[in-house]
């Protein structure tokens, strides 16, 4: 035993005696159980003292992380297109994930309409399908007109106006898996 034990043991002997515990104290004495009891002392003390520094240097910070991964870049599951009075598609290429529904708004003073249909294309090269898509035609939407498709099919759409296909208004849009 070292000078420290010692005295720890002499700090336990007198706490002791003075809870009236003698005959502990010499069941004790010259064992093992009376050190431990002293170096566990030292060591919950070493702890208190430690604990509110140490304490704050390894407090948990807030994170963010979990938040961030779950906004990480993805195709939308809805998106808006909108009919411009100068004959076009807004955006005119647009990308969404598997199952989301587009919503076509005429916001301009003349009919058009939605249309992926090849047959219904002057030039076939206006309309495209993933293999498996139904086409699909919204008919003359009057201005003010909305018009929705849902698009469970991953693959590259072209669609276009009936009434101004020609005039190039034409549109992509791309559905990820
Ligand atoms: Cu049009």
């Amino acid at each position: 035993m070292t000078a420290d034990d010692n005295a720890a043991c002499g700090r336990w002997e007198v706490v002791l005696k003075k809870m009236g515990n003698i005959r502990l104290v010499r069941a004790l004495r010259g064992s093992q159980v009376l050190l431990r009891l002293g170096m566990l002392a030292v060591v919950v003390t070493l702890m208190a003292a430690c604990g509110p520094s140490s304490g704050s240097a390894t407090a948990p910070t807030a994170t963010t992380s979990a938040g961030a991964a779950a906004s990480a870049p993805a195709a939308p599951a809805a998106a808006s297109v909108s009919m411009t009075d100068a004959l076009r598609f807004e955006p005119a290429t647009l990308t969404v994930r598997k199952g989301a529904t587009v919503t076509w708004t005429n916001g301009t003073s003349t009919v058009h309409t939605v249309t992926d249909d090849p047959s219904k294309a002057a030039n076939k090269a206006d309309a495209a399908l993933p293999s498996g898509a139904q086409s699909w035609d919204s008919g003359n939407l009057n201005p003010g007109q909305t018009f929705q498709h849902t698009f469970d099919t991953p693959g590259t759409y072209k669609y276009f106006c009936l009434p101004h296909e020609s005039a190039g208004m034409v549109a992509t849009i791309t559905v990820t898996g």
